[in-house]
């Protein structure tokens, strides 16, 4: 049998994509508040307000002009207001969750439900009493939580008044919020990632943000403050209670070069270096890789790198290496033809495999290259916290819902990584994204589901946010059941 017997099945979802309830109960904005729904070409858009009252859109990465503010404006819809109200129905959920079995549920704590501005010295209360109750009721039927801190969730108020993460400021009221999570929750919950698909801000860098030196200094200094923030909570949850297992949590991209021109291989070698290796080097091995120099020279990049963070890089390397899969992508130094693009995916087309309704490459084989890649750099336990299949979903007559294309999804990609385990890969745990269906963070989209769980709620926020199970939500009991032996 493959899956060690404790392997960690189970389902991932985020605070700011599922809970709603964005103003209830003391909760501060985030900026996903303020961004509208898109769809797979039409991005989704930041609402804003400039110096004379003006109604205005930026798209993400763009910088807020002097003067502006971000608003909630009545002419547009924001799906993560509502989400799929998991904020009053987790009971409902995690009793779902259980029905399949879960031994574990990958969830976010919002940042400004504990602290709604983020740079307040005191938690509010009821933030923190919420994550205790919906922990308590994991724990009721033995599903482990495991907790992203930050999942793309920056209070408003930080980004507006402090400039987000360009501020060395942001370190210290991240650690506030950490060490706050740690403290309150500490017999409760014991798996823990510090910020998700953290390799983003490098790897998403968009054409609409700022493509000078500057704009790559901004983005690589982001990022070190976040590995120091990352850093320096690894260090305190681990004084707070040595059971933690803290965790990185890198957007797992294979990349492959497109042809056999020794220039792709080069080419393909250094994209891993930027986009994988650049974030999971740093919070693995504690230090900048040798590469790193070659990045920043590039763009003239000179970092504010204090001897101290250097140290608390180095004392604060993560227990396992956690990423997100969905997709491989092809490199090339020649013209292409025939591009991909989708939210999140473009580039060349690969022949040899096909493409989901956004545009993202479906291939299990790059998740088992993946896994045997990434332990063999680091030699530390891994998990796949996403892999999910975004899709439309028919609801029949009857109600039900026959998802078999995400199934044929999950029994490839879950035989993918059977064989990166039987190959030595020490894979602990599988939480499928979107266990139940969400707010798509890529297009604030309802209806590119992910679930097992069928929520009756659309774009627009109209339905009755009544849960029913799909085909796959029965598929994945049985494997859970069978602990992975059978994928029927
Ligand atoms: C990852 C994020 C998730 C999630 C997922 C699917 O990048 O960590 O938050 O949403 O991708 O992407 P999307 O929602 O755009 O389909």
């Amino acid at each position: 049998m493959s899956f060690p017997v404790d392997f960690l099945w189970g389902g991932a979802t985020a605070a700011n994509q599922v809970e709603g309830a964005w103003n209830v109960d003391g909760r501060g904005p985030a900026l996903t508040d303020v961004t509208t729904g898109g769809t797979v070409d039409a991005p989704r858009l930041i609402t804003a307000i400039d110096k004379d009252g003006r109604h205005f859109t930026l798209t993400r990465g763009e910088k807020l002009p002097e003067g502006a503010r971000y608003a909630v404006l009545d002419e547009y819809y924001y799906p993560n207001h509502n989400g799929v109200d998991e904020y009053h129905r987790y009971a409902e959920d995690i009793a779902l969750f259980a029905e399949m079995g879960f031994r574990t549920y990958r969830m976010s704590i919002s940042w400004s439900r504990l602290f709604p501005r983020g740079d307040e010295k005191e938690p509010n209360k009821e933030g923190v009493e919420h994550y205790r109750k919906v922990f308590e009721e994991l724990r009721k039927y033995n599903i482990e939580p495991l907790v992203t801190i930050w999942h793309f969730d920056t209070p408003l108020y930080l980004e507006e008044h402090y400039g987000g993460w360009n501020n060395r400021q942001l370190i210290d009221f991240y650690v506030r919020f950490a060490t706050t999570c740690f403290t309150e929750y500490k017999g409760l919950v014991k798996y823990w990632l510090t910020f998700n698909e953290i390799n983003n801000t490098i790897m998403f860098f968009g054409p609409k943000q700022d493509r000078s030196n500057a704009g790559y200094t901004a983005a690589y200094q982001q990022l070190h403050y976040q590995f120091v923030a990352s850093a320096k909570a690894v260090q305190i949850g681990h004084a707070i209670d040595p059971e933690n297992m803290i965790g990185c949590m890198i957007c797992g991209i294979t990349n492959y070069p497109a042809t056999c021109d020794p220039k792709d291989i080069l080419a393909n070698r250094h994209t891993w270096e930027k986009n994988i290796f650049y974030c999971g080097d740093v919070q693995c091995f504690g230090a900048y890789p040798t590469y790193a120099e070659r990045l920043w020279k590039e763009h003239n990049v000179e970092l504010d790198i204090t001897e101290e963070d250097l140290v608390d890089l180095m004392n604060g390397t993560v227990d396992m290496y956690t990423f997100s899969y969905y997709m491989s992508s092809l490199v090339t130094t020649h013209k292409v033809k025939d591009m991909v693009s989708g939210n999140f995916s473009s580039g060349a087309r690969n022949e040899y495999l096909t493409y989901s309704d956004w545009g993202w490459a479906l291939d299990p084989d790059g998740l088992q290259y993946y896994l045997e890649m990434i332990y063999d750099r680091y030699q530390i336990p891994v998990m796949v916290v996403e892999n999910g299949l975004g899709a439309y979903d028919t609801v029949e007559e009857d109600g039900s819902i026959h998802d078999d294309y995400r199934i044929d999804y999950y029994r490839k990609h879950i035989a993918a990584m059977e064989k990166a385990i039987d190959n030595g890969v020490d894979c602990i745990g599988y939480t499928t994204w979107g266990c139940i269906d969400l707010v798509s963070a890529g297009t604030g989209e309802l209806r590119k589901r992910y679930g097992f769980i069928y929520v009756d709620v659309d774009d627009e926020g109209k339905g009755t946010y009544a849960r029913s199970r799909k085909d796959s939500f029965f598929w994945y009991r049985n494997v859970i059941a069978t602990n992975g032996e059978d994928l029927g």
